[in-house]
């Protein structure tokens, strides 16, 4: 539960997708700060919230997450 997650987020291909993902992000408990971005595929997540919880998230959007290493 650490206040900052940075996620590697594949599948998404144009604008109203960041906008999906978005959406996805900030329905999540604890979050309260996103960004996504289109290009390379990615977002940061700020505020105390599950990344198990974020990555089911972006998945049930149709798009596919994973922990930035
Ligand atoms: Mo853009 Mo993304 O037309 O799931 S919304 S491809």
């Amino acid at each position: 539960m650490s206040n900052t997650t940075e996620l590697n987020i594949s599948g998404m291909t144009c604008n109203h997708c960041v906008k999906n993902a978005s959406k996805a992000l900030e329905g999540v408990s604890g979050v309260q700060i996103v960004e996504v971005r289109l290009e390379p595929g990615s977002a940061t997540v700020q505020g105390p919230a599950e990344a198990t919880q974020l990555i089911a998230a972006i998945e049930e959007a149709g798009y596919e997450a994973e922990l930035a290493s």
